[in-house]
This record gives C-alpha cells, sequence and structure tokens, in this order.
C-alpha cells in the first residue's frame, strides 16, 4: 500500500471510542467480537495515525459506577492519551441506552427521566471538558415516538429547548471552551425521531438562547437513510457557520442503520463531500461514526478503521486531481457563466434595478436552447474516480 495515504494526526481523524469499541451486536444477534478496552482502542487508532477519540460518558465510565471507580477509570484513560499523543476534541452523553431512557430523555413524558437526562448531561459535559472536548454533542437517539397520542407535541419541542438553553448556560457560567453540536436522525431506535434532518435542526437552533454556540453534527448515513443528499446539507449548515462538527460513514438508502466504513457504498457522493471539506479548508475534525461488519474479528475492526481513513484520503487526492484537471475545469469555466452586468442589477433590490430589469429581452426561447454539458462533466467526474485520467 502507497505511503502516500498513509493518515497522520494533522489530517485530524478522529473515531467515536463505541465505533472501534463496537462488538457487532444486533437486535437478531448477540455480540461477536470481545469489548475492546477504551485504553487500548487509544493505542491502536493512535498507531493507525488517527488525532484522537471521542466518547459518551459511559463508553469510558459504565453507567452506575462510584465516584472513586470513575477516578480509577479516568486516570489510567488519561494516560493512555498522553502515552500515544491522542485529543479527546468531541464529548457527548448516552441518553439512550438504560431503560430509564425507553421514552426520551430531554422529551421523555416523565418530568423526572427528563430532569435525571439533565443530571447525567452536566456530569457527562464535565467529564468531556476535563479530558479536553471542545465539542458537545446531542444526538437524540430516543428522542422520539411510535405512538404520536402519547404526547403533546410542541411540548417535546419546548422541553428540547430548555434542557439546550439550561446547558448552555451552564457552560458559560463553568467558563468552559465548549460548543454544542445537535445531530439529527430520522429514525431508529425509535419510529420517528424528532427534528430528523439537519434542516429541522438548523431551524430550532435559531430559536435557542445562545444560537451562536450551538451548530449542527451531520451524520452521512442518517441523512441518506432519509433519501437525502447529504452534501447538500453540509454545505447549507456551513454557509451558515453552523458546521460545528460531521460524523462520517456510509450507508445504502432505505435500510436500516448500517453505519458502513466511509466511502465503501456511495464513491461518488463520498469524494464531492471530501472535496467540499477540503475546498473550503473546513478546520473541524474528520469523525467516524461507524462500525465493522458483523463478520469480522478484532483485525478486521482495524482494518475498517484504516480503510476510513485511507479512503479519505485517496479522495482528498482525487478532488485535488479535479481542481487540476485541464478539461474539467476547461468545461466548468464554460458551464459556469458569468455576467457581471446583470449579476450587478439582480445583487439588491433598488428602483433603478428594477427598472433596467424589466427593460431586459432575455429571450427565454433562445437561451433554452442550449444544453448544460453535464454529461461530458460527469462521464469526466467517474472516470477520474475510476483511475483512468
Ligand atoms: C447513531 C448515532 C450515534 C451518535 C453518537 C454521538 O446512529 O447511533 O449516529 O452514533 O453519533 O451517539 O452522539
Ligand atoms: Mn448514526
Ligand atoms: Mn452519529
Amino acid at each position: 500500500m502507497s505511503n502516500l495515504f498513509q493518515p497522520k494526526p494533522e489530517d485530524q481523524f478522529t473515531f467515536g471510542l463505541w465505533t472501534v469499541g463496537n462488538p457487532g451486536r444486533d437486535p437478531f444477534g448477540d455480540q461477536v467480537r470481545p469489548i475492546i478496552k477504551p485504553t487500548h482502542s487509544v493505542r491502536k487508532l493512535s498507531q493507525l495515525g488517527a488525532y484522537g477519540v471521542n466518547l459518551h460518558d459511559n463508553d469510558l465510565v459504565p453507567f452506575g459506577s462510584s465516584a472513586r471507580e470513575q477516578d480509577q477509570i479516568v486516570k489510567e484513560f488519561k494516560q493512555a492519551l498522553n502515552d500515544y499523543n491522542m485529543k479527546v476534541p468531541m464529548a457527548t452523553t448516552n441518553l439512550f441506552f438504560h431503560p430509564v431512557f425507553r421514552d426520551g430523555a430531554f422529551t421523555s413524558n416523565n418530568p423526572k427521566v427528563r430532569a435525571f437526562a439533565l443530571q447525567k448531561t452536566v456530569r457527562s459535559i464535565n467529564l468531556g471538558v476535563e479530558l479536553g472536548a471542545k465539542i458537545y454533542v446531542f444526538w437524540g437517539g430516543r428522542e422520539g415516538a411510535e405512538v404520536d397520542a402519547s404526547k403533546n407535541g410542541p411540548d417535546t419541542v419546548k422541553w428540547f429547548r430548555e434542557a439546550i438553553n439550561f446547558l448552555s448556560e451552564y457552560v458559560v457560567d463553568q467558563g468552559y471552551d465548549l460548543r454544542f453540536a445537535l445531530e439529527a436522525k430520522p429514525n431508529e431506535p425509535r419510529g420517528d425521531i424528532y427534528m430528523p434532518t439537519t434542516g429541522h435542526m438548523l431551524h430550532f437552533i435559531e430559536t435557542l438562547d445562545r444560537s451562536e454556540m450551538v451548530g449542527v453534527n451531520p451524520e452521512f448515513a442518517h441523512e441518506t437513510m432519509a433519501g437525502l443528499n447529504f452534501l447538500h446539507g453540509v454545505i447549507q449548515a456551513y454557509e451558515a457557520d453552523k458546521l460545528f462538527h460531521i460524523d462520517l460513514n456510509d450507508q445504502k438508502m432505505g435500510r436500516f442503520d448500517q453505519d458502513l466504513r466511509f466511502g465503501s457504498e456511495n464513491i461518488k457522493a463520498a469524494f464531492f463531500l471530501v472535496k467540499f471539506l477540503e475546498d473550503m479548508k473546513w478546520s473541524g475534525m474528520r469523525h467516524f461514526d461507524a462500525h465493522a461488519y458483523r463478520t469480522e474479528d478484532e483485525q478486521g475492526v482495524w482494518d475498517f478503521a484504516a480503510g476510513c481513513m485511507r479512503t479519505y484520503l485517496i479522495l482528498k487526492e482525487k478532488a485535488q486531481q479535479f481542481n487540476e484537471d485541464s478539461d474539467i475545469q476547461g468545461l466548468l469555466s464554460e458551464i459556469q457563466q458569468q455576467d457581471e452586468s446583470l449579476e450587478k442589477i439582480v445583487a439588491t433590490y433598488s428602483n433603478e434595478n428594477v427598472e433596467a430589469l424589466q427593460a431586459i429581452d432575455f429571450q427565454p426561447d433562445k437561451i433554452a436552447e442550449k444544453g448544460h454539458a453535464y454529461e461530458k462533466l460527469d462521464q469526466l467526474t467517474v472516470e477520474l474516480l475510476l483511475g483512468i485520467r
């Protein structure tokens, strides 16, 4: 394998402890791999060239641990981070595994559960900050419903807003350098999850008290499950300065939540995503939220992790090739036409501009005669990706 695609910490690749630690349990079958210790994942991922790991509170500290147990676990984990020069840029709370969250956390019908979720998240934020996290993700795993008769709809939005407002005030009050990223998913594990897409989240954020410290964490698989174009959601979030984090993986449309190795399924979509992040020099972490096939043993897990990073770097190289390809760039400069005088007229409203606009004879039938050459452009892209350009 060529060295060109060897991941390095400066590539900013991160993995959730829950991703490489996934033991292959599914609704139909038990785990197939032994649980991997977090400190072992830190060592292996650092050897593979990753920058860091991200975690839920309970990926590291099992639910119900005593304060003493937590101190001991955190101490060992910090030592491993130190030994292998690995960072924890993002942290989050597990608000979905314990049966107490069977009807959701911040949107449970039970006020005690909502308050417990808030308490658990405050503690988990403290843990994340202690480990150096700068981004805190909220994925509402069980914030949803199967039975719409069960809840007064607007209450669920209000409860979720109150929780995020409470927690952002807490962060400010503590003087933490931490921003929030909301992650949407349309369904699974609930029949339907509230605020199912990145677009829903982007609007919700604008209704928060401290909207400036809240952005999104779009996931490739989740938007694909919803039948959407992932890149388009990412672009809209980026343009709104709300792309705080990203979950990279892959997914076949219309299936269960597959969490496939990045780039294993939709190569062209993955390519344009990498190209966008690299063209924009997006500064965030390239975080993988996926796991190895259930067929794999531990070696397969590390093959999976190496594969995610290697594919990203190959696509990054392809993006550079695309930007330097004279046929592609020549065609693009013809396709992406410019007309400065017209652009001036439509950029802002004024009396003169509207008059100038009304005076133009556009001859739409004439304009419509010409095709856009996208067949040619797309074929060039495909050939580049297939490696013959
Ligand atoms: C999923 C989600 C989770 C979240 C994680 C961090 O479908 O299970 O993507 O993996 O990303 O809980 O918030
Ligand atoms: Mn997911
Ligand atoms: Mn995710």
